[in-house]
């Protein structure tokens, strides 16, 4: 009699703290919500006599929806395009796309020969040890504010050193 009450005790127990665990991821999920990361981004230094660059990113979305970038925009250029590197006859091309979709807990990497974003009529040369301040825009009307270092094209062999370990 006295084992099977205690038994009952211990279980309403247990339930609780399950509850209260519940509640809790659940709360995390929700604080989780429209939460967009990015991370390992660059800005490329102007070369000499250039007034274009093109910046890199690793965009993670860890929201409960899908996610579009559209976009970005920066008081350092008045243009900026979301662009990508395809082999076309043998040759790379480069071309504009409307957007970037990221599906639900996906990631997307913006990197040299693939996507990125092309910065045109840069209004002065970056220099290596700048940051620059971009907003990333996305469709749903999410606006991101990023800063990115600037770095010298020798950064390429790194960044894709990262991504094989990834
Ligand atoms: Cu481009």
């Amino acid at each position: 009699m006295n084992v099977r009450i205690f038994a009952k005790a211990h279980q309403t127990r247990i339930s609780a703290a399950l509850v209260a665990a519940v509640i809790s991821l659940f709360s995390l999920a929700v604080h989780a919500d429209n939460h967009v990361k990015v991370e390992n981004g660059y800005i490329r230094a102007t070369i000499p006599g250039t007034n274009i660059s093109s910046a890199y990113m690793v965009i993670t979305n860890h929201s409960m929806n899908v996610k579009e970038l559209i976009g970005a925009t920066s008081n350092i250029s008045p243009r900026i395009e979301i662009h990508e590197h395809q082999m076309s006859e043998g040759m790379m091309k480069m071309r504009q796309r409307e957007s970037i979709v990221i599906n639900m807990h996906d990631a997307v990497t913006l990197q040299p020969s693939g996507l990125h974003l092309m910065i045109f009529e840069l209004n002065k040369p970056l220099k290596v040890g700048d940051n620059v301040e971009l907003t990333l825009q996305f469709k749903d009307g999410e606006q991101l504010p990023i800063s990115l270092p600037v770095e010298s094209i020798k950064r390429k062999k790194k960044a894709k050193h990262a991504h094989n370990h990834h």
